[in-house]
């Protein structure tokens, strides 16, 4: 397996990722501004498959429709001289002043109207560009303050626009499906939906669910102090990763965006073999874009930029490479065997067996001797994690 990028690897940035010019709360720009014409060449050069974009990394909130009309047609030109696709775009509900308490949840019912208009206009922008994905990151739909804030009125609203987009999209014969993208806090004290498991349940309550799956970042679980591959493990069981941020976090404290596997290296091996794998019992495994939305730190120039891009998918291909030889090595077979990681995807019952069969199968419990059942004998799962991390350090082939 090559560790150089092509397009069949499906690796995508975001605009705003290669485009951050540094700012942050404590300080201003460290890089000029990107050209999206620029980006789209460096990408393709560099083996990226997709750009993916919010409205407003592409023209200016308050661009005048002929500025915005240019753009578009800059970003067509690009992609069509490079090949690069657009597979998801979003929009930005957070930046401008009139969003200050959310989008499609603000307390204000005008500024609620005038987000799904802007979606509405964003929706059909991502159709003429086959985009098959629209994220909703909904950074501001939140609170600082508990009394400021009806959760369960705010929920109801969501769930009101996410109806709505779902009627356009269905009623428009748009390929697109949605994806929310969970995230606990920043820029809002408490975000709605603060985890994938908040999102994926929100989801069942949607008219339209089949329609709805999620975007789950590896920082933003990880700043919850969650397990982002088994919050992946569920999403894939539900059949609800339709899009993926691939990014890297060091610990419970605020949204880095590091490089992919700069963070919890070790989370980023095991979600590497799940999306690549599935379980090891033959679970669902993921084929959609590999997304990467980081934040190329500011101390870099735009050498380091370029720098970042590659290293990301370089991640993404070295976990790859040491997640087959983990899998292809019998040690571990057999450790994984010595575990009974395989027994669990037995049915506890047997074929048709019902509760009164197993209310009458003495084994199961008057027989059943529980103290000494195991005879001291472990499971040996340690031994298993030492040689996924000895797969993962390059010390076995
Ligand atoms: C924003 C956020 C990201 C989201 C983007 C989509 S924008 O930078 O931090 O995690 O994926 O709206
Ligand atoms: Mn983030
Ligand atoms: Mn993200």
């Amino acid at each position: 397996m090559s560790l150089t990028p092509t397009r069949a690897d499906k690796f995508s940035f975001g605009l705003w990722t290669i485009g951050y010019n540094g700012t942050d709360p404590f300080g201003g720009p460290t890089r000029a501004d990107l050209d999206v014409v620029h980006g789209v060449e460096k990408l393709s050069e560099l083996g990226a498959y997709g750009l993916t974009f919010h409205d407003n990394d592409l023209y200016a909130f308050g661009a005048t429709d002929a500025e915005r009309q240019k753009q578009i047609d800059r970003l067509k030109q690009a992609m069509a001289d490079t090949g690069i696709v657009v597979p998801m775009v979003t929009t930005n509900l957070f930046s401008a002043p009139v969003f200050k308490d959310g989008g499609f949840t603000s307390n204000d019912r005008s500024v609620r109207r005038y987000a799904i208009r802007k979606v509405l206009r964003n929706i059909d922008l991502a159709a003429e560009l086959g985009a098959e994905t629209f994220v909703m990151w909904g950074g501001r739909e939140g609170s600082e303050y508990d009394a400021a804030k009806d959760v369960q009125a705010a929920l109801e609203r969501y769930r009101e626009a996410v109806n709505l987009l779902g009627d356009y999209v269905t009623e428009k014969g748009y390929n697109i499906r949605f994806a929310i993208e969970p995230k606990p806090n920043e820029p809002r004290g408490d975000i709605l939906l603060p985890t994938l498991g908040h999102a994926l349940a929100f989801i069942e309550t949607l008219e339209r669910p089949e329609l709805v799956g999620i975007n789950p970042e590896v920082g933003h679980e990880q700043m919850a102090g969650l397990n982002f591959t088994a919050g992946i493990a569920q999403a894939l069981y539900q059949g609800k990763l339709f899009h993926i941020d691939l990014n890297g976090q060091r610990g419970i404290k605020y949204d880095q965006d590091l490089v992919f596997g700069h963070g919890d290296l070790q989370n980023a091996f095991s979600l590497v073999d799940l999306l690549e794998h599935g379980g090891p019992n033959g679970g669902a495994s993921y084929d959609g874009p590999k997304h990467f939305d980081y934040k190329p730190s500011r101390t870099e120039d735009e050498s380091g930029v370029w720098d970042s891009v590659s290293a990301n998918m370089r991640m993404y291909l070295l976990l790859r490479e040491r997640a087959q030889a983990f899998r292809a090595d019998p040690e571990v077979q057999q450790a994984l065997s010595d575990a009974r990681v395989a027994e669990l995807a037995q049915p506890t019952l047997n074929d048709g067996e019902t509760y009164t069969d197993l209310l009458a199968d003495r084994s199961a419990f008057e027989d059943f001797e529980p103290d000494s059942y195991f005879n001291a004998k472990g499971f040996g799962f340690v031994r298993l994690q030492q040689l996924a991390l000895e797969h993962l350090m390059g010390a076995r082939s």
